[in-house]
This record gives C-alpha cells, structure tokens and sequence, in this order.
C-alpha cells in the first residue's frame, strides 16, 4: 500500500523510554515545517514490523529514515540492511545503559556496503540528526535550504551575541 506516510522523514525508536531524546529530533524538524512519521519499533522485540517498514518506506514515500536506540542498538542498522534510503542513527543512552557508548558502537560499526549515518549520543545527536535529514533533503529544495542558511545565520548570531556578553562582562 503505497502513500500512506504524508511526510519525507520517518523517525523509529527501539522504545518508548527513547522518546525524551527523540523529541529534540521531532521538534527540530517541526521548526523547519517538516511534521514526520513517528514510530516505535524495535529490531528486538518487533523485528518483523521493522523490518516491513524498512522494506516499504520508499514506497511510503519517505525520504531519510531517522533511528534511535539504547543498548545493543541494532535498529539503525536493520533498517539499512533493508532499503536503499539514507538511515541517520541516534545512539541513545538507557536506563541501565546510561553513557550511551554501547549504542553508540552498535550504531556506527557497520560493515563496509551498508552505511548509517551515525550522529552523537542523546539529545544532541538527535537534533543533528533532524539536521542532517533537512540537510538531505534541502539538495533538491531551495525552500528547505533557505530556511537552513537563515538557522545558521541565526546561530551564528547567537553565539556572537553571548561572546559580546562575555567580553563587556
Ligand atoms: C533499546 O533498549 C531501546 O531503544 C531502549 O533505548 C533500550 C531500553 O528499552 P526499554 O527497556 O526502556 O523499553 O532497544
């Protein structure tokens, strides 16, 4: 079935405990009037429903798959293991995994030919990730990269405005 997602961006979480990072993630894409598609799935515990998402995204006509996970983090990588999209994986901290490095490599040390693009730990690497997918996706549309030169100008701005701050201090 095709069309059912309204949006070039999915996001996937291995679980709901993932959605207070993920959220900077969803937020950062709703500031650039992208509202994406938003799911839980697991490469563990619902391997058969993710793997049918990955196989069918394109179809779906989603353009970046977003990924974030704790732990053995396999979820990035399962997904890319079955479409040719772009993944962006988040590594994430857990509960009893609280520094996130677990995921982190379970994320990023993918075997040569099947790549996910995999961004810092937490909250930071989900707002990366947003950025990167607009940053995607703004190759084939002026208005997506317009509103991500204005983003850079304004936090450019910002941090010059807290470095007048400083030195005045
Ligand atoms: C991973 O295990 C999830 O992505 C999550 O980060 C971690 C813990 O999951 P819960 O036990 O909190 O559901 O699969």
């Amino acid at each position: 079935m095709a069309s059912q997602h309204k949006s070039p961006v999915a996001i996937v979480m291995g679980s709901d405990s993932d959605l207070e990072a993920m959220a900077l993630c969803i937020d950062t894409l709703k500031e650039f009037g992208i509202k994406p598609v938003v799911r839980i799935l697991s490469a563990h515990r619902t391997p058969r429903q993710a793997a049918d998402f990955a196989r069918n995204a394109g179809k779906d006509g989603i353009k970046v798959i977003i990924a974030g996970a704790g732990m053995a983090a396999h979820l990035a990588g399962s997904l890319a293991a079955r479409t040719i999209l772009p993944v962006i994986g988040v590594p994430l901290a857990a509960k009893d995994s609280p520094a996130g490095l677990d995921a982190l490599l379970s994320t990023v040390q993918m075997p040569p030919g099947v790549p996910v693009a995999t961004v810092s730990i937490g909250r930071a690497g989900a707002k990366n990730a947003a950025i990167l997918a607009i940053q995607i996706l703004a190759i084939g549309d002026p208005v997506l990269a317009r509103k991500l030169v204005k983003f850079k100008n304004c936090q450019e701005k910002s941090v010059t405005a807290k470095d007048s701050a400083l030195k005045r201090s």
